[in-house]
């Protein structure tokens, strides 16, 4: 297997590690805040992204590549609202698809077939990635939404209530 291949799956799926991170720092706001659902979601999205990492190891063991684990930076713990998450993930998620944009190009320019076709299932993952945040970002506001209207029912049936003359 070409080396610079190599060296690009590597960087990548540390990649995957570092997002199991973004996605585990997540999972803990929501755990704090007693979100449970929401804790549930990103403990899934954690482990997909760990066994997103596992498939590129598995690979590139297969095609007898060396794989170099390294470290990456810290993720962000601190958020200042639900929708601030799933926009944070919905971005990082766009990052990835291009991160694999880019790994498929290079396998095409080095006419590494197998990749390109291995590389093909994190293309069509990214789509569902990026899906599944858009939805949840659509969801989450119009709750929101709900919400404001069925308080709003709420307050519309206040009355006054005259306090006795005596
Ligand atoms: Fe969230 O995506 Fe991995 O690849």
């Amino acid at each position: 297997m070409n080396k610079k291949l190599v060296d690009a799956i590597n960087k990548q799926l540390n990649f995957e590690f570092e997002s199991a991170h973004v996605y585990l720092a997540m999972q803990n706001f929501f755990a704090e805040r007693s979100l449970s659902g929401f804790e549930n979601w990103f403990a899934i999205q954690y482990k997909e992204e760990i066994s997103h990492a596992e498939k590129f190891m598995g690979y590139l063991k297969t095609r007898g590549g060396k794989i170099v684990i390294t470290g990456f930076g810290n993720p962000e713990n601190e958020f200042k609202s639900v929708l601030e998450v799933l926009e944070t993930s919905l971005n990082h998620e766009k990052e990835v698809t291009r991160r694999i944009n880019e790994l498929m190009d290079l396998a095409m320019e080095l006419n590494d077939h197998a990749s390109a076709n291995f590389l093909q299932w994190y293309v069509d993952e990214q789509v569902e990635e990026e899906d599944n945040f858009n939805k949840l970002i659509d969801q989450v506001k119009l709750v929101k939404d709900a919400g404001l209207y069925m308080l709003d029912k709420e307050l519309a049936s206040r009355v006054f209530v005259p306090i006795p003359k005596k």
